[in-house]
């Protein structure tokens, strides 16, 4: 038998080492799982502790899983070509609760069934509510970039600004 799932009092703190406390989760339509896997590696590869809920999460669970676990940082991951369309109605729903419409969320992965014309999916997810987006063909370069500025300072950022969000196919 497992031992219970630890609480977010209860989980070690990666951010006393200056990492983020990041939640990675697919969406509800989406059963692949080694997207997750990588996602997971990398972080934690960067210094970060993850909590990695897996694919299929419905939208309530997710839910529950922020506030159970208190995430810096929450990263949804879809291949199957829904994203897009589970992304926006997630986001609705995360947004919509008061203690967690601050909280920092981004997505990424295929999230369309379009190749490199997913990457017009970006600005709609944006307005739904997602702080950044994340489309497969760009690579992951972006997303550890925005990861670093997640990361840096406040008084360190002060110079000249990138911006704080990253849209899908960021060039930087
Ligand atoms: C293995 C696989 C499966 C396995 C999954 C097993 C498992 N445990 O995961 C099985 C057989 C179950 C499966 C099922 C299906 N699959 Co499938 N699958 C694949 C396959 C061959 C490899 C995926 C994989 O594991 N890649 C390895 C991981 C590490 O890479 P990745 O998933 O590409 O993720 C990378 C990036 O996308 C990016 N990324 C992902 N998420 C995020 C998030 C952020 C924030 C960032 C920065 C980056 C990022 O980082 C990763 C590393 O570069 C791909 C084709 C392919 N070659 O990619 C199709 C593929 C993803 N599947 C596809 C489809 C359509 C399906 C099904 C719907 C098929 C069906 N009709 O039943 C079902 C899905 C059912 C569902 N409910 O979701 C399509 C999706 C089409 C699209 N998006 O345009 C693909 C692309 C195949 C294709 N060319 O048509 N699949």
């Amino acid at each position: 038998m497992y031992p219970p799932a630890p609480t977010g009092d209860a989980l070690p703190d990666a951010r006393q080492g200056g990492g983020q406390r990041v939640l990675v989760s697919s969406v509800s339509s989406d059963s692949h799982t080694w997207n997750l896997v990588f996602l997971q590696l990398m972080l934690e590869e960067l210094g970060h502790e993850v909590i990695n809920i897996g694919s299929c999460v419905p939208d309530d669970l997710l839910i529950a899983e922020c506030r159970r676990t208190s995430p810096d940082m929450v990263v949804i991951s879809s291949v199957n070509g829904h994203g897009h369309l589970d992304g926006r109605r997630l986001i609705a729903r995360l947004r919509a609760e008061p203690d967690l419409s601050a909280l920092p969320v981004v997505i990424g992965g295929k999230l369309g069934t379009r190749g490199a014309q997913n990457r017009a999916h970006g600005p709609e997810l944006i307005a739904a509510g997602f702080d950044a987006v994340f489309e497969d063909t760009a690579g992951v370069a972006p997303f550890r970039r925005y990861l670093e500025d997640a990361a840096r300072p406040v008084l360190e950022s002060a110079g000249p600004a990138r911006p704080a969000l990253a849209a899908t196919g960021d060039p930087r």
